[in-house]
């Protein structure tokens, strides 16, 4: 297992970032957060690796082929988030720190999302900085894989 890898993990619809919806989740693509998010790693020493998926089970399957050899994930689940309770198994099965990332607040938005069934299953939840928020989140994992 590699102990500076890290897995960061996009669900549905984030592969539109940049095209729909600049007022609630900004004019970057989510390339651009992956650039942003590869360069916070590099500052710490990490490898980034990252995975779009519009599929649960893809998502499902991510999870998996990161047990044993990635030492944290990073998740933005999409929509998964409020609902998808395979990928709360499948995160409850890897050994290392998740940290929750969202772009938005959920907490401020429609009631329906403001249940995370990726909550119980993470170390903590980022939402609501926007961009910033991938840095904060490849910070929170590196700081938890140095102790
Ligand atoms: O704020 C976030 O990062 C979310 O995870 C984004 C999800 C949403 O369902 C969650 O409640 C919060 C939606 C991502 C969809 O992104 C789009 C981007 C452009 C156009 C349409 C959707």
């Amino acid at each position: 297992m590699s102990d500076r890898t890290v897995l960061l993990l996009s669900g549905p619809n984030l592969n539109l970032l940049g095209e729909r919806e600049p007022e609630v989740y900004g004019s970057a693509t989510l390339d651009d957060h992956v650039v942003g998010a590869t360069a916070a790693a590099a500052a710490r020493g990490i490898d980034l690796e990252h995975i779009q998926s519009n599929h649960e089970g893809e998502l499902v399957d991510a999870i998996h082929a990161a047990r044993g050899r990635c030492a944290g994930i990073v998740v933005n689940p999409g929509a998964f988030t409020h609902y998808a309770w395979a990928i709360h198994d499948a995160l409850a099965a890897f050994d290392g720190p998740v940290v929750e990332l969202h772009l938005s607040n959920p907490a401020a938005r429609e009631p329906w999302r403001h249940t995370s069934v990726v909550a119980p299953v993470a170390a903590g939840t980022i939402a609501g900085f926007g961009a910033a928020g991938y840095r904060m989140a490849v910070d929170a994992v590196a700081d938890l894989l140095d102790g």
